[in-house]
């Protein structure tokens, strides 16, 4: 569907998703759709992930679901926000410790195919096509894994006056948890998407995912795209959810419960 053939509905009524640890509320003018690094030097080859050893066909899973998401949003006018993760061309951001650890084929500047990896501007840096961002939605450079490090992204949303974040992107546990745990302890609301993120180590995505939920919800909440599809857009195609439910990485983890 066209993602601008609707009138935005935005309103102040109270949706809920079956998620896990329990059912999350939340008011769609209060929320926002995070989208965490879905650059081309993580999912497509040539780039950073790869460098560092990584199989990046493991993500590329994650753009259909997330894309029902983005275009569900946009076709109901919640606010989005796209976060990249990269550095200055004088690389005056990047800490010695990230630029030298580990034994990379590329370091972040370097030269590669798809330009300096992980350097502003550059292709390998931008977000995929299937993802690009339309005018209105903001577009967060950071520095480091968290979107909330050396940013204006708490301004940003603040001002918004969001309190709630559906948060999608790469890599499971590295970015978008970073992210949560920073939002978690700003009291913002996070439902981390299941089959919205990914990791280049599927087993670390799993247990990403129940710590979220463990602890009856000790940084947030998780549920599928096709759970969260309809408290979006309550006029979204049953065709859509099915087609994201469908996806491979759309295994539910499970639930874990603990004394505390
Ligand atoms: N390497 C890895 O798993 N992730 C990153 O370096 N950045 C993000 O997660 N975006």
């Amino acid at each position: 569907m066209d993602p601008g053939s609707h009138t935005p509905t935005v309103t102040d009524a109270t949706r809920e998703v079956d998620a896990r640890p329990y059912p999350y509320r939340f008011a769609p003018a209060s929320t926002a759709l995070v989208i965490i690094d879905m650059q081309r030097d993580f999912l497509e080859p040539g780039g950073f992930g790869e460098s560092l050893g990584n199989d990046v066909s493991l993500l590329t899973r994650v753009v259909a679901p997330v894309r029902t998401l983005l275009h569900a949003a946009r076709r109901t006018g919640m606010t989005v926000v796209h976060t990249r993760e990269g550095h200055r061309p004088d690389l005056g951001d990047l800490p010695a410790s990230k630029r030298l650890r580990g034994n990379p084929t590329l370091r972040i500047g370097d030269e590669g195919p798809r330009g300096r990896v992980l350097v502003r501007g550059e292709e390998g840096h931008d977000l995929v096509d299937a993802l690009a961002p339309i005018p209105g939605e903001p577009v967060l450079d950071k520095p480091g894994k968290g979107a909330f490090y050396a940013t204006d992204f708490e301004l940003l949303l603040r001002t918004a006056g969001i309190t709630h974040l559906l948060v999608c992107g790469v890599t499971t546990e590295v970015c978008v948890h970073t992210t949560v745990r920073e939002a978690n302890d700003r009291g913002f609301e996070c439902l981390v998407v299941e089959d919205g993120c990914g990791s280049y180590v599927p087993e670390f995505h799993e247990t990403a995912l129940r710590m979220i939920a463990a602890q009856n919800g000790i940084f947030g909440w998780t549920a599928t795209s096709a759970e969260l599809l309809p408290a979006i857009d309550p006029g979204a195609l049953p065709q859509d959810a099915a087609a994201t439910a469908s996806a491979p990485s759309a295994a539910r983890p499970e639930p874990v419960t603990t004394e505390v």
